[in-house]
């Protein structure tokens, strides 16, 4: 339905006039008729082609026109004059809390301020602050707006958000009424991006919940707050701040309310549609045939009613998961996970010796790792010449030898050079154990020519592993443009492995890729590219990125013990010796 747009038109058209400083009576005209045509349930088309436009509440004879003009011609000529007739910039000041018209049409007018930049800049120089009905409030608040509204466009990455709402949900744990608390929302279902933290939480006093929570030492602010539902902004490590919301509920809606804010919103769809189709409702609140509850409480007695197993919230999301056979493999853990096949140490840019890593390693309770450090054109990343990377080989071998607790496997993060040849002569790789394949230069090229640089690396039989396949930075690279059924395919005919870049700033294969790859019968690895002993812990995210792709632990090479593991990279290369 058109409706919609043509509201957001009008609902501009008034944002225009206001700004231009037009009268009150005018611009609410618009307003109404654009609120009038969101709340209609008819095809504004169908009622111009019924002359029925009388009808809508609030149009008049100027207003009626402009529906007709749309409805004709998709446009509505005020609407484009006065986009033409004020600087492109302007519109985006209104998103900025606290700058409505008026105040975006005075800092135009008065102060010549075109765009988010110009008017940051009046703020901090004071200029803003000087105009009438202003003060030095007012602009503080607005310099504020302009920062929130600059990260709130990027959603915060999982890597971020998880350690935060974990210590979020201690905090509230520890509130006296509050009882039980969990993590919902896009978080609990491990995706690579959210947008705001959903907690959830059972005590029989919402309003005192809910004030505590207002006052919890990780809030910079609250934004609403009342018996059932809070909203706060909390800041993230590296100084942005992020919203979250808490919703509390008693104990006999606990598990309804868990599983619908965890979602998906596509998922929720599904469910309440099974639910209606046995005559029962379900909400927040619980499943309800009438007003017997008939499941609440728990999660697992919603879906047990309903007549399906309970799903792990990665695969909740509307996508095939109701599927009879859909989850009949289970799902990877993370205590599946044996090893790690991508680290840097101080031989290129990590920050630990490879013996260091090692042990790192061993702590957390691994059979193996590769040491994988960069290749000789990585030259920001101090890579390793190959007078270097043969001193390195035997280096490593060494440190092998010496280890008990840890198996170390000699490899390197070899660069695919623009023409998907590889940094390193086959004599290299070959006396490596394993190889991963990146590319960390000239991404901007074409889809084809990305594709066949990428393949042609996969080609060459030494390569075990393609790494970090898109080279995404999340919220600050985009991806390289890839035919990625392309590159599964490739993956898939050549014996190469994709990885799960683990590290919380690629995720790299996402989900959809790594799901792609699981169903072509693609060998996948979940590896962290750390560059430090922490860093090693984020192999929890690459899971949730292939648990949330469907991965079993038999898709992931790095669940296998280290025999199985040599065997499985020596195929593609005796494979290739035939
Ligand atoms: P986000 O925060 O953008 O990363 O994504 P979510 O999935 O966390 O979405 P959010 O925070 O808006 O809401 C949390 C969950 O609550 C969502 O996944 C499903 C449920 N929910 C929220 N609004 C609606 C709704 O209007 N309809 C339905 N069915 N579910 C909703
Ligand atoms: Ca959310
Ligand atoms: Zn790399």
């Amino acid at each position: 339905m058109a409706n919609r747009e043509l509201a957001d038109i009008f609902e501009r058209i008034a944002d225009f006039l206001d700004i231009n400083g037009e009268d009150a009576f005018r611009v609410n005209s618009y307003r109404r008729v654009a609120r009038a045509l969101e709340d209609l349930t008819e095809d504004v088309a169908d009622l111009a082609a019924a002359k029925r436009l009388e009808e809508i509440p609030g149009v008049g004879k100027a207003t009626k026109e402009k529906i007709e003009q749309y409805v004709l011609t998709g446009h509505v000529a005020l609407h484009d004059e006065l986009k033409a007739s004020m600087p492109d910039g302007l519109p985006a000041l209104l998103e900025i809390p606290g700058m409505g018209p008026k105040k975006v049409g005075l800092v135009w007018k008065e102060l010549g301020v075109t765009n988010i930049d110009e008017l940051k800049a009046a703020a901090e120089s004071g200029k803003l602050a000087t105009l009438k009905g202003m003060g030095a409030k007012t602009a503080a608040h607005i310099v504020q707006g302009i920062a929130f509204l600059a990260q709130s466009r990027g959603r915060t990455p999982l890597g971020l958000a998880l350690p935060l709402a974990e210590e979020l949900a201690e905090w509230v744990r520890r509130i006296p009424k509050a009882k039980r608390v969990e993590i919902a929302g896009s978080l609990r279902r491990g995706a690579e991006t959210i947008g705001d933290i959903d907690l959830v939480c059972e005590s029989t006093d919402g309003a005192a919940v809910i004030r505590a929570f207002g006052k919890l030492p990780l809030v910079v602010r609250v934004l609403a707050g009342g018996d059932t539902k809070g909203s706060v902004i909390v800041r993230r490590r590296d100084g942005e701040e992020v919203q979250a919301q808490l919703r509390v509920v008693p104990k006999e809606s606990f598990g309804a309310a868990w599983q619908y804010f965890t979602g998906s919103k596509e998922h929720n769809v599904r469910l309440r549609g099974l639910a209606k189709e046995k005559g029962w409702q379900l909400n927040e609140w619980g499943l309800m045939d009438g007003e017997k509850r008939l499941a609440g409480a728990e999660e697992q007695e919603i879906y047990d009613r309903l007549g399906l197993k309970w799903m792990p919230p990665e695969v909740r999301e509307g996508n095939r998961e109701f599927e009879p056979k859909a989850l009949a493999r289970g799902l990877i853990d993370r205590q599946d996970i044996r090893g790690d096949f991508h680290m840097h140490t101080t031989a290129s840019d990590g920050t630990l010796t490879a013996a260091e890593m090692a042990a790192a390693a061993a702590a957390l309770g691994y059979e193996y790792i590769a040491i994988a450090d960069h290749s000789k054109s990585s030259t920001i990343a101090n890579g390793l010449s190959v007078d270097r990377m043969w001193r390195q080989i035997e280096k490593l071998r060494k440190l092998n030898e010496k280890l008990d607790t840890i198996a170390v496997l000699v490899a390197c993060e070899c660069d695919i050079l623009g023409d998907g040849s590889l940094d390193y002569p086959d004599t290299i790789l070959a006396a490596c154990d394993l190889v991963v394949a990146s590319v960390h230069s000239g991404m901007k090229q074409e889809r084809d020519k990305n594709t066949a640089r990428v393949i042609r690396a996969m080609e060459n039989p030494l390569v075990t592993i393609l790494g970090h396949p898109t080279g995404r930075l999340l919220n600050k690279r985009e991806p390289m443009d890839l035919d990625m059924e392309a590159i599964v395919e490739a993956a898939a005919r050549t014996g190469t492995a994709l990885e799960i870049n683990a590290s919380w700033q690629r995720l790299d294969l996402n989900d959809r890729h790594a799901r792609l790859a699981r169903e072509r019968g693609v060998m996948l690895t979940i590896d962290t590219d750390a560059h430090s002993a922490q860093q090693l812990e984020q192999m929890s995210l690459g899971v949730r990125t292939a648990r949330r792709a469907w991965a079993a632990a038999e898709d992931v090479l790095n669940t296998r013990p280290l025999y199985a593991v040599k065997q499985w990279i020596a195929k593609k290369r005796k494979k290739a010796a035939k």
